[in-house]
């Protein structure tokens, strides 16, 4: 071995220009395939995940309503009733109790760097994370329904961004059936849309899908289930699954001392708690084809336990309604005061084309803005003027600071009159009253606070795409510099 070792050294020219070779080519070639092989490919892979991960060749209309899980066809009417019988109370006891905190959260974001090809830069995405499961809602201290919703409660927990954010958001499904979300309101590349069978197959048990968009356009929007298919999308919105989306203009915004947001909702509940939504498939027979709502919400509460809205003299108040119900429309009355409707699906009205009213209808599917001003205190009733629904429990109290009802009705309400600090934290401290007082509703030429949503930040912030942009530059520079070099001194040894 050593003898024909020393042999074929002899017959090399030079054996250290040899090594040296062996080594600068091995070097770039490792470079090369971890550029080529590892990083271009997953940069890719990353940059088309959004369009093209979520494209599916066999999600064509044909099969758009009837694909089941196992790929296999059903016909409407075995499909209505495949695993849509109601469970008995003694089912729906087991399912976890959850019960209202004090107002709707809003939903924690991280803030992740993200390098976009085609915008040939780094932008901040705001990543949220939902899931979906089943579970008790507690709607009134004792009384439960069963429901179906996201993070645990009804409604949704609040996302908040600024307009042209880009945001993703990574949905769970713990429910027992498939399902999708659908952007109420936002403008989103189709394949974001989230309709089962149209642009994304369902997502099934057990499984995640990742939405990711540029928020806009601004203004009261929202997020619901849109079904695994279109005769279930009634049967998840009525179980649940919904939530407000808000996107805050960049500039030009309306600068108030509150900010609320009322979801308002209807419920079929049958005894024991027993949600009779879950037989409202179309095609369903008797029992599920007419829902005959018994009891109406306001951010999943019924009165008196709705949260009591609070307002000072002087003060301004937004407040957003959202009818994330399926059927009845809800003509939203306010007692003692005049207020003026600034947003219709979630668009501002230009002053000077504003209504005031004290009376505003919200069909299923839009949203409406009103802005009260705080001009006689009091304790005061709003309330769904269709009076069954608001005996039914869709009505809640505006509530001024040392005006509780006479009756008690706002003790038994959750909330107290503690002032909602966190309602201060997200708007501009400081001269709107010089702004609003003037006129009924003077907008605010400021730009509206930025980056007042909670979020955090932290481990999972990614290294720039930039960064690695320029590494990859750098690389590909020094790696023709060095092949220069080695070709340029292998020459120059075995010229001499
Ligand atoms: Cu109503």
């Amino acid at each position: 071995m050593e003898e024909e070792q020393k042999v074929e050294n002899r017959n090399l020219i030079n054996p250290e220009a040899d090594k040296l070779r062996f080594w600068l080519l091995g070097t770039l070639t490792l470079l090369f395939l971890i550029t080529f092989v590892y990083y271009l490919p997953l940069r890719f892979r990353e940059q088309v995940a959004v369009s093209d991960d979520h494209l599916h060749d066999e999600s064509g209309m044909m099969d758009m309503m009837h694909m089941h899980d196992d790929g296999s066809m059903h016909d409407h009417s075995e499909d209505a009733h495949a695993g849509h019988t109601l469970p008995g109370a003694s089912e729906i006891e087991r399912l976890p109790l959850k019960t209202p905190a004090d107002r709707v959260d809003r939903l924690l974001f991280e803030e992740i760097q993200q390098y976009r090809i085609w915008k040939g830069k780094t932008d901040i995405v705001k990543e949220f994370r939902l899931e979906a499961s089943e579970f008790r809602w507690e709607y009134a201290p004792g009384q439960w329904v069963h429901a179906w919703g996201y993070n645990g409660q009804v409604p949704g927990p609040e996302i908040r961004v600024t307009e042209g954010d880009r945001v993703r958001i990574i949905v769970k499904n713990n429910l027992p059936d498939a399902t999708t979300v659908h952007w109420h309101g936002l403008d989103v590349p189709w394949q974001m849309d989230g309709v089962a069978g149209v642009t994304q197959q369902a997502i099934g048990p057990g499984e995640e899908f990742t939405y990711e968009f540029d928020a806009l356009p601004a203004g009261t929007r929202f997020y619901h289930t849109h079904g695994k298919s279109h005769i279930t999308s009634a049967q998840q919105m009525d179980m649940g699954l919904s939530g407000a989306f808000i996107v805050e203009p960049q500039e030009g915004d309306l600068v108030v001392d509150r900010d609320y947001t009322l979801i308002l909702d209807e419920w079929d509940i049958l005894a024991g708690g027993v949600n009779a939504a879950v037989a409202h498939v179309h095609g369903a027979g008797e029992e599920g084809a007419v829902p005959e709502f018994n009891t109406f919400t306001i951010n999943g509460r019924v009165f008196p336990y709705t949260e009591t809205l609070h307002i000072r003299e002087g003060e301004f108040v937004r407040v957003r309604f959202i009818n994330a119900g399926t059927a009845a429309f809800h003509p939203m009355h306010l007692h003692g005061h005049s207020f003026e409707v600034i947003a219709k699906d979630g668009f501002l009205i230009p002053r000077g084309q504003r209504e005031v009213r004290n009376t505003i209808t919200i069909n299923p599917g839009e949203t409406v803005d009103i802005l009260v001003r705080g001009n006689n205190p009091g304790p005061w009733l709003l309330h769904c003027h269709h009076v069954h629904h608001a005996a039914a429990g869709m009505i809640t109290l505006l509530q001024y600071e040392g005006h509780g009802p006479v009756g008690g009705a706002g003790e038994l309400s959750s909330g107290g009159m503690p002032m909602m600090p966190e309602m201060h934290a997200h708007t501009d401290e400081g001269d709107e009253h010089e702004h609003l007082d003037d006129s009924f509703a003077a907008e605010d030429d400021h730009t509206h606070a930025p980056g007042t949503a909670p979020h955090t930040h932290g481990d999972t912030v990614q290294s720039s795409g930039s960064a690695w942009w320029g590494l990859l530059f750098v690389s590909l520079v020094l790696m023709t510099i060095l092949g220069l070099g080695v070709n340029k001194y292998l020459r120059g040894t075995s010229n001499n």
